[in-house]
């Protein structure tokens, strides 16, 4: 139809492939999980922003369609993971009010999967946000709010949602170690979170002293160049499918 044409047109001859970067507990040091991220090349073989890529897509009005794609393509790593291990996929909260969407994701093995929601646009209807995501639960999965602090919104979703792990922004885990402003904020954020019962996983951890700072400031688990990049292998190897 209309609207698959115009994402075929947006997407057409760029390659679009799924990389996976490791969260890592920050105590033990063991990778508990992976986020599943989107990666394009244009038609010439350069890479393409992926916020722009998804930002084209929603204004073409085919951003749900582009995210389900997305999460159609990161599904069979939920075979290939250790014993314990999960894997998160993002998902807009305008693709989780599409019940295609929950279908795919429940389509895979929930009790593995880690559902991220970010934000792109103030949430209207919270009652139907809270019903997806509590869909979602039922079946084993476990809700993120990526982004956290980083918008009234992302605030919002974790006062709204009571999600099982709250993702710190990058914009409080650069420099935490040398501004006392950002460590205010994470600190109060990370208590906030683990008032709610969530897990902290805090993104975009480039350096050991800001390693050291979320540690003592107890988050439990990091993501970010220091402790894995995206890559096209999952951090665990290709092995062989996991079977319990
Ligand atoms: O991976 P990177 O930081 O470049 O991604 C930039 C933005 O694009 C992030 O906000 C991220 O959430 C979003 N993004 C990347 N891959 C996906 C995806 O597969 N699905 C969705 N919904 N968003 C993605
Ligand atoms: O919006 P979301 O948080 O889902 O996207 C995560 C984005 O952060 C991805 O695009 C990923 O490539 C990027 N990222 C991951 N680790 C780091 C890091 O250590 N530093 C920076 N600047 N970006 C990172
Ligand atoms: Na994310
Ligand atoms: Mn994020």
């Amino acid at each position: 139809d209309d609207r698959l044409a115009s994402l075929d047109a947006l997407v057409a001859g760029s390659g679009r492939t799924t990389v996976v970067q490791p969260v890592v507990d920050l105590r033990t040091g063991r990778v508990v999980g992976a986020e599943a991220l989107s990666r394009f090349t244009s038609p010439a073989g350069l890479a393409r922003r992926p916020e722009q890529v998804f930002s084209d897509a929603r204004s073409a009005g085919v951003g749900v369609e582009l995210e389900q794609a997305a999460i159609a393509s990161a599904l069979p790593l939920l075979g290939r993971l250790p014993p314990g291990a999960y894997l998160s996929v993002n998902a807009s909260p305008e693709a989780l009010a599409d019940p295609r969407s929950l279908d795919l994701l429940l389509s895979g093995r929930p009790d593995r999967l880690v559902v991220e929601v970010t934000e792109h646009a103030p949430v209207a209807d919270y009652g139907a946000l809270r019903e997806a995501t509590a869909h979602l639960r039922r079946h084993g999965a476990r809700i993120a709010v990526d982004d956290a602090g980083a918008g009234f919104a992302s605030l919002q979703h974790v006062l709204q949602l009571t999600p099982d792990i709250v993702k710190l922004d990058i914009a409080f885990v650069h420099g935490i170690d040398t501004d006392p402003a950002r460590r205010a904020v994470a600190r109060a954020l990370v208590g906030f979170a683990s008032e709610l019962g969530s897990t902290v996983v805090a993104e975009g951890v480039e350096r050991e002293g800001e390693l050291t700072v979320l540690t003592e400031l107890g988050v439990d688990c990091g993501q970010g160049y220091l402790l894995g990049r995206p890559t096209a292998t999952p951090p665990w190897g290709a092995g062989p499918d996991d079977t319990t």
